[in-house]
């Protein structure tokens, strides 16, 4: 892509800087398979620091993170829990049933959030013809609600009533960093509730690729097994691992101009005739931008914004999906907001 758009697709789409490649060129590497990468073992105990945990395990993506959190702590036939708008039931290809046998039962929250309440009244009972609840996946902040933020303190319920069934829980944490720059809350607060937690290098903190899970050490054991299993072994991956290590040490707390850049946006396009934004849900750097009522189809709009230098994706039916990321600052904002009045003011301009 030659032309310079303002890309709102994602936050995955930001390329590494000058200075991250050179922390990719001057990275000491070796056989990760065999443990012997000493770039990608920094990461692992960096990130597992940082999130309070005994080990992590570096991975090539965020869909293989969690799935590889699945198959370690299920056994087929079982059941996990989620919400209904969650990345793991939505984007992985149905990896949990394929990759790892589980049936998945989805229970629609509000924003993202299920209640710990909800969730009780969705656990199965022992019963020789019913599968059993052993998994509940929470995903913070999350995608498809806008980047919403699970709040901690229904975490911890949810934590307090599901333990005694003996039922553990994931956190797809993706832009888990954007929650603790949102809240201040520290991402060791976040993950002491879950067994298994994985966070992605490749989304705000821009790195080009990379996911990392945390857990105890007997969690790690089996998902490296998993993850040699699912073929993701790597080797002299420490060029990788370099990229993640720069990317939290430089771009973890520069999150914030990501969140105010969204709110700036969403604030413009709530002016907008036609179209609406749920400013509540505006909590991190994700904007959905509903236009029903315009009348108009999204594979139109998105053309149009394209013509004019902006790159969204669709988001479902009548919903547009735009990230702010470390490649668009406050004036690509303003520049965005402009294109999005064309297209929605005069909705017959070419
Ligand atoms: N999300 C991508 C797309 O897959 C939708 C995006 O552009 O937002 N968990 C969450 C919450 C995610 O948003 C994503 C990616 C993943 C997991 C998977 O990460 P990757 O793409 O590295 O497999």
């Amino acid at each position: 892509m030659n032309q310079k758009f303002i890309d709102l697709r994602s936050d995955t789409v930001t390329k590494p800087s000058k200075a991250m490649r050179q922390a990719i060129a001057e990275a000491e590497v070796g056989d990760d398979v065999f443990e012997d990468d000493p770039t990608v073992k920094k990461l692992e105990e960096m990130v597992a620091e940082l999130l309070g945990k005994q080990k992590a395990l570096f991975l090539p993506s965020g869909t293989m993170a969690n799935e590889v959190a699945i198959k370690s702590q299920t056994k087929s036939g079982d059941e996990v829990m989620l919400e209904e708008d969650s990345h793991i039931y939505n984007y992985e290809v149905g990896a949990p049933s394929v990759l790892c046998g589980v049936q998945l039962h989805a229970i629609k929250g509000k924003r993202g959030v299920l209640t710990a309440p909800q969730i009780m009244d969705h656990i199965r009972p022992e019963d020789i013809h019913i599968p059993q609840t052993t998994l509940i996946c929470l995903e913070n902040t999350h995608n498809r609600a806008g980047g919403t933020i699970f709040p901690i303190e229904e975490i911890k319920k949810i934590r307090e009533t599901t333990k005694p069934f003996g039922i553990k829980m994931h956190l797809d944490g993706a832009r888990l960093w954007n929650a603790t720059i949102a809240t201040g809350i520290p991402l060791d607060q976040y993950a002491r509730h879950f067994d298994s937690v994985s966070v992605c290098l490749s989304k705000g903190l821009g790195a080009p690729i990379g996911s990392v899970i945390c857990g105890n050490s007997d969690f790690i054991r089996i998902a490296r097994r998993n993850r040699k299993m699912f073929g993701g072994g790597m080797r002299q991956v420490g060029i990788i691992a370099a990229a993640g290590i720069y990317a939290i040490e430089n771009n973890f707390n520069r999150l914030v101009e990501d969140h105010r850049n969204a709110k700036v946006l969403a604030q413009g396009l709530s002016k907008i005739p036609k179209i609406s934004v749920d400013l509540e849900s505006v909590q991190t750097n994700i904007v959905v931008i509903e236009i029903k009522e315009s009348g108009m189809e999204v594979a139109d709009v998105l053309e149009k914004l394209k013509e004019k230098g902006v790159l969204a994706v669709p988001f479902g039916k009548n919903r547009i999906r735009c990230v702010t990321h470390l490649d668009v600052n406050l004036d690509d904002i303003y520049q965005a907001l402009e294109a999005f009045k064309r297209v929605f003011e005069n909705p017959k301009e070419d």
